[in-house]
């Protein structure tokens, strides 16, 4: 069980595109919870506004920490334990599968979406626990990365995905890719399926997966690749 708890000014863009597919089932089998909190409802003027001019000058807009701290009081009337406060910014430690596998361990996530320029420093003082970033480039806001983190925190989360959709042995497992998929027909457009898997020999087809998964890392992600734990096997297959 985990509640997520999204602190916006576009609720209704992160209820919207998370209430669908396996998330949304999730969402209603109660395996997870979904809030979002309007910082707009928080506005100390007349005239619904949360942003200001910056101090020292400069281009753009600055959220205000007051309509900040009291969406953020709201999301927490309705925990029980202090939840981890995630602050979406590119300034923040890059989001991968071992941090969604850790923030999936927790009991209720706040995620603090900015726009403009940012947030006034104060507040974010006072209320983050995490400055998470999902990957170096720019977005007009928070939403669509607190998104991105929500997903990949929910699937890990048991009961989540069925057994047809289990993550067992998938991508970034053993810090490999996966290797290539194929169903019916067994030729299109003049391809074929790999002879190995309609063989029905279930090693040969382990191996040649494996395979496949240790070429395709190799060249996409030399990065993951360095740090593969490779058999004896693997070795003479890599020479080879
Ligand atoms: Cl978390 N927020 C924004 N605004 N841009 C990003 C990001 C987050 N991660 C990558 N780019």
């Amino acid at each position: 069980m985990i509640n997520f708890h999204v602190l916006t000014l576009f609720p209704e863009m992160v209820l919207n595109a998370l209430n669908t597919s396996i998330i949304g089932r999730a969402v209603s089998n109660n395996i997870i919870t979904l809030c979002a909190t309007d910082i707009r409802d928080f506005s100390e003027n007349k005239h619904l506004r949360v942003d200001d001019y910056p101090y020292g000058g400069g281009a753009g807009m600055v959220m205000q920490p007051g309509p900040v701290y009291k969406a953020y009081e709201h999301a927490l009337s309705y925990m029980k334990s202090a939840p981890r406060v995630i602050y979406l910014t590119p300034q923040g430690k890059t989001f991968d599968q071992n941090m969604a596998r850790e923030f999936a361990l927790s009991g209720d996530l706040i995620f603090l979406c900015g726009h403009y320029e940012g947030i006034d420093e104060r507040v974010l003082e006072e209320i983050v626990t995490d400055n998470v970033s999902i990957g170096d480039y720019v977005l007009t806001g928070g939403e669509l990365a607190a998104m991105v983190m929500i997903d990949a925190i929910s699937r890990m989360v048991p009961g989540v995905l069925s057994n047809d959709e289990s993550g067992e042995f998938e991508t970034f497992h053993d810090n490999l890719l996966e290797y290539p998929q194929y169903t019916r027909p067994e030729e299109f457009h003049g391809r074929k399926v790999p002879a190995v898997l309609l063989s029905g020999h279930h090693a040969n087809i382990e191996k040649w997966r494996r395979q496949q998964s240790l070429l395709r890392t190799k060249k996409a992600r030399p990065d993951l690749f360095a740090r593969v734990k490779l058999s004896d096997e693997d070795n003479e297959f890599l020479k080879s």
